[in-house]
């Protein structure tokens, strides 16, 4: 992409209305524009990672034997009459009366919608397990919308919902998702920490919360420091084999969110010199509820032995546009983001130093051929504004890599290559810088 042709509105100054970082370098870089209190509209450059996140999300979700299913955002009552479930929501439910004056509502969540299609669909126990998610907007009248994109009006959540026969199924389902979740955070080079939660509106009597920490997070933790040091990724992993001891070893050592914190506990079962008291953000969320909807619902399944058995069910969610703000929060210096490479919205900037210059042009538009022709994403600032402002602009909006071409390495054959996460910069031929952005 041509920056002279992308639609990134840059903002120089901090906009005022921001109070975090992320909520800062996500305006400031022409991510976001807010449309209405906690409500937003995604530009190219907040979409382009915003999509990326949600294709781990995918990946992981698939590699588990999930399927990807696309519930509507406008729900009817119905169903959340049925469920008892219309009235406790309170007001953070929009509803909306269409022209019938049939009571309709903006969906905050759908284990009611699922539950329905799953009840006219499946009628034995010989189809299940199954586990069906989807990644749609949701809306949640929260009282206090703030710092962004984190906690939203509007967001984006993949959340699924996994069917099983019994408690045992349902736990092989919780630990799949626990599993899975741990994957998908460390993709995005988060250290996500799972911890005991409550399971507030969506119910039931198992639940975990993984958290990232940051001292903008919304939510005041207490666990075990060796938790942030575990390894997502030491154990191969086999999704039809017993996950039980993955599990295990991540629930053995204290991790609690305030509301589930027992002070007596923290103090007893971890050493002073181990414990962490934080702020942490809220990335995903798993439940398991058991037929807390199935059996109102009356989503029920004939048993091996002909009886008829309500299913036994939990649902997971995970804060996709959220994730955009937590991963800025995580990663981030004074100069701006810092993307990791898998959720980069370009994978290299380049930077031509002068536009203009018949000799500097021919390098960056060869250079900007072969990456594109090697399938990179490659952001060219083909701009004629003067170098201070585009090296600004270029760590503000944090590409991984940065490959800078001016007159004096023009002249030498070579092109500055820089490494954003940590400012290392080489010189190189243009040929090595290619393999070196390549990796
Ligand atoms: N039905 C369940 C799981 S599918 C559910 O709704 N869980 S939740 O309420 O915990 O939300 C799941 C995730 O969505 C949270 O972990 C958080 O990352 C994200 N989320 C929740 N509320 C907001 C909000 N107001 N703005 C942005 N993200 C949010």
């Amino acid at each position: 992409m041509r920056m002279t042709e992308f639609f990134m509105p840059i903002l120089r100054e901090n906009p005022a209305e921001a109070q975090i970082v992320s909520h800062r370098l996500m305006l400031r870089a022409g991510m976001v524009r807010q449309a209405a209190a906690g409500i937003y509209s995604w530009l190219p450059m907040g979409l382009r990672v915003m999509d990326n996140i949600a294709a781990i999300v995918r990946e992981e979700q698939n590699a588990t034997g999930a399927q990807e299913v696309l519930m509507p955002t406008i729900q009817s009552a119905d169903l959340w009459i049925e469920s008892g479930r219309y009235e406790d929501y309170g007001k953070e439910m929009l509803r909306i009366t269409d022209r019938h004056e049939r009571p309709m509502l903006y969906g905050p969540t759908n284990e009611e919608l699922i539950t329905d299609i799953f009840r006219t669909s499946v009628k034995s126990y010989r189809q299940l397990p199954r586990n069906l998610y989807h990644i749609q907007w949701k809306f949640r009248d929260e009282v206090r919308p703030r710092f962004g994109v984190m906690r939203g009006r509007e967001f984006l959540m993949k959340d699924n919902y996994s069917f099983d026969l019994d408690f045992e199924g349902g736990k092989r389902s919780y630990n799949k998702m626990f599993v899975a979740y741990l994957r998908t955070f460390a993709r995005m080079g988060l250290k996500a920490i799972p911890m005991e939660a409550e399971s507030g509106p969506i119910g039931g009597d198992m639940s975990h919360e993984f958290l990232i920490l940051a001292e903008t997070g919304e939510s005041q933790v207490y666990c075990h420091r060796d938790l942030i040091e575990f390894d997502p990724n030491e154990a191969a992993l086999d999704y039809s084999g017993d996950l039980q001891p993955i599990v295990d070893r991540w629930t053995s050592l204290y991790a609690a969110t305030d509301e589930q914190h027992d002070a007596a506990r923290f103090e007893a079962e971890v050493p002073a010199d181990k414990r962490v008291e934080a702020r942490g953000i809220e990335v995903g969320h798993i439940f398991h509820f058991g037929t807390k909807y199935s059996k109102p619902l009356g989503a029920l399944v004939t048993g091996p032995d002909g009886e008829q058995v309500p299913v036994e069910m939990g649902s997971y969610g995970i804060g996709v546009s959220r994730l955009v703000g937590g991963i800025i929060e995580a990663s981030h210096d004074d100069d701006g983001i810092i993307w990791p490479e898998s959720v980069a919205p370009f994978r290299v900037g380049l930077i031509n130093l002068k536009a203009g210059d018949g000799a500097c042009d021919a390098v960056c538009e060869d250079l900007y051929a072969k990456l594109r022709g090697a399938g990179i994403e490659v952001l060219y600032d083909d701009t004629d504004e003067r170098a201070g402002g585009k090296f600004a602009t270029m760590d503000l909006i944090g590409l991984p890599w940065q490959l800078v071409v001016g007159p004096r390495g023009v002249k030498d054959g070579t092109v500055e290559v820089k490494r954003r996460l940590d400012g290392e910069r080489v010189t190189l031929s243009a040929e090595d810088a290619l393999g070196r952005v390549q990796g």
